[in-house]
């Protein structure tokens, strides 16, 4: 049998929850986007391989936000309420991903990954065998206990540290923009779209930019740390998921709206 290809897919919180209301989903766009993963699995049959990584969006960053601004730190009841949260998003989507054909199993990261002098280690052996036994993974952003207490493991961490790991060859993240500019098109209406770069060209253009209340930092972060953690011959697709079949055009080829960074 030939190798199967592997591929990271991290749904932004962004695109599947709307932001600014408090654990709303957006349930067309997630529907959408698991079946577009699911089209992509059955016809790859045994040459592809897909984990699944979810943002929290409005089920996880507000509630850490709160107590973070309330107390400095996330403490237990904090740890329990985001948990819970992240948890009935998971639920649904993994609802969502069943009901579309594609065979996913849930692993919360808060019972394989812990923080341990700043740095994240998981545990990835029971994600790796479900993986390669033709399972689809599906993970999220989450609370993980840490040497210091309670902190926030980020859906995208865990995407390049998975692919780390694993080396894997391909990280798509499905996102609420429509690819990476030169500038920021909301202030420079001149700003150039940026539709296949390296990582060190793409880290000039893009300035640090904050979202109110994103807890895990924006953009600039999601690549950077890709590059901290000394990913190299990876390929990132940076998609909108918001255009239908893009995300299936993303996994099946390079033609699709968005930005294409090699690491
Ligand atoms: O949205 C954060 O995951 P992300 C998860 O992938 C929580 O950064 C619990 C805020």
């Amino acid at each position: 049998m030939e190798k199967a290809v592997v591929k990271i897919v991290k749904l932004g919180g962004s695109v599947i929850t709307f932001k600014d209301k408090f654990k709303a989903l957006r349930t067309d766009v997630a529907k959408r986007l698991v079946s577009e993963l699911s089209r992509y699995y059955k016809e790859s049959g045994e040459s592809a391989r897909v984990v699944v990584i979810h943002g929290g969006g409005s089920y996880g960053h507000p509630i850490v936000k709160d107590c973070v601004s309330k107390y400095g730190f996330i403490d237990r009841d904090c740890y329990v309420e985001t948990a819970d949260s992240m948890d009935t998003l998971n639920y649904v989507l993994k609802k969502y991903a069943l009901a579309a054909g594609l065979p996913v199993v849930s692993l919360p990261p808060r019972s394989f990954c812990t923080i341990s002098s700043k740095n994240p280690v998981c545990h990835i052996e029971a994600l790796a065998t479900l993986l390669y036994k033709g399972l689809v993974p599906l993970t999220y952003g989450d609370v993980i206990t840490s040497d210091k207490g309670f902190e926030v493991i980020s859906g995208d961490t865990l995407a390049w540290y998975i692919a780390r790991e694993l080396r894997i060859g391909e990280i798509v993240f499905v996102t609420d923009v429509d690819g990476l500019y030169d500038s920021d098109p909301k202030t420079n209406p001149g700003a150039k779209k940026i539709s296949r770069a390296s990582i060190d060209e793409v880290l000039g253009f893009l300035s640090i930019s904050s979202s109110k209340v994103d807890v895990t930092g924006g953009m600039v972060r999601k690549l950077y740390e890709g590059r901290v953690l000394g990913l190299r011959n990876v390929k990132v697709k940076i998609v909108s998921g918001f255009i239908e079949n893009n995300l299936y055009s993303a996994l099946t080829s390079d033609n699709f709206v968005g930005s294409v960074v090699c690491y």
